[in-house]
């Protein structure tokens, strides 16, 4: 699970003035109050919205006012009240009093709302205060100020799939390609150190959030390397692509490497080996790679097909993986 968070100030509008303002009409010398009332301020309300990805928008937008109220107008014309300003936030949307720390409303139902802050009052306009003792009122009232508040916004984004593997293996790269977008890669060990996360496109807009976890080593369960406290991060994904190095380059086999991931796995809850997976043979362009592809099809017969053989830097192979991957999520 990742963890989200905006701050944002919201300003609801402003109630528009009452209007003072007296009938003016031929032959009618004296006219009658006719000051309008002011329309009320736009309230501001979140509504949890499952189109709504991530909190993204809010990052740019970091001061957000709702519409004030129009003020009142002569001949009794009545301010327009500002409209409401409805803010779509994804399911799982966790709403806080940014000074109190207190929590507001925990966005979990498609299309709930919460109302935040109200818009201020319309005022009276001085047609309201005709009396029979006084009937040229010369007051009218103006609208009230809308409520205002920060509030902090936290989304926790669960990743739909992990991928798993010793370092160095890819994983980075698998996951900046299918993403676009550029994670840091290089040739040694441990060059990510927190999980990265990107979002993945298909066909008809479809998305599944990747996580690149961080690599994990035999030994990782007794704290060896960075650990497996990253595997939290994973507890919730629908499926887990073990990525593995197939040329040996590192000094070590896939073969190996799979059932140490495993057995690393289970170490730390058993549950995650019996979670969809697939299995990434990568660095097919390096020669050796060959002896690999084929020690692994020999020693794991039976999960040829959910293998995908794979040159990562080249991008080979990793739209049959990417299709594969959205076929596993989309069918659970
Ligand atoms: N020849 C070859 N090199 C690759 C391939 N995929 C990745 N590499 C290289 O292998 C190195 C490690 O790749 P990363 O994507 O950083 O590996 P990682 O699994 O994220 O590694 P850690 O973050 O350290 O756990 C980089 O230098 C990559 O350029 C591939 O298919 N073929
Ligand atoms: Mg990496």
């Amino acid at each position: 699970m990742f963890v989200d968070k905006v701050t944002v100030q919201l300003h609801a509008g402003k109630g528009g003035n009452g209007c003072i303002s007296f009938r003016r009409e031929k032959y009618i010398p004296k006219g009658g109050p006719a000051g309008g009332d002011g329309g009320r301020g736009g309230s501001i309300i979140f509504e949890v919205d499952a189109n709504t990805p991530a909190l993204d928008w809010y990052r740019h937008t970091r001061i957000i006012k709702a519409e004030n109220g129009i003020p009142g107008a002569g001949a009794c014309r009545n301010g327009r009240s500002g409209e409401d300003l409805v803010l779509k936030v994804p399911p799982g949307t966790l709403i806080r009093n940014r000074a109190t720390g207190d929590l507001l409303f925990d966005g979990v139902e498609d299309k709930s709302q919460f109302l935040i802050c109200t818009g201020g009052k319309g005022g009276k306009g001085n047609f309201r205060f005709r009396s029979p003792t006084n009937q040229a009122p010369n007051i009218a009232t103006p609208g009230t100020e809308g409520q205002s508040c920060e509030v902090e916004l936290e989304l926790k984004l669960i990743a739909e799939v992990g991928l798993i593997g010793f370092p160095n293996a890819g994983k980075s790269t698998i996951i900046s390609f299918l993403s676009k977008h550029a994670f840091k890669t290089a040739p040694y060990p441990f060059t990510t150190l927190v999980p990265n996360l990107g979002y993945v496109y298909y066909k008809g807009g479809n998305r599944i959030l990747f996580a690149d976890i961080p690599g994990i080593i035999e030994g990782a369960h007794q704290n060896r390397g960075l650990g497996l406290e990253f595997l939290r991060h994973i507890e919730r994904t629908k499926v887990l692509v073990y990525v593995l190095d197939a040329s040996g380059i590192d000094g070590r086999t896939a073969v190996d490497d799979f059932k140490v991931l495993r057995h690393e796995l289970a170490s730390y809850d058993p549950e995650l080996l019996k979670r969809p997976s697939l299995v990434v043979l990568n660095k097919e362009d390096i020669e050796s790679a060959q002896e690999g592809i084929e020690a692994f099809s020999k020693e794991f017969p039976e999960l040829k097909a959910s293998t995908f053989i794979t040159a990562a830097e080249e991008g080979t192979g990793l739209d049959q993986l990417k299709a594969a991957v959205f076929d596993r999520v989309f069918s659970i």
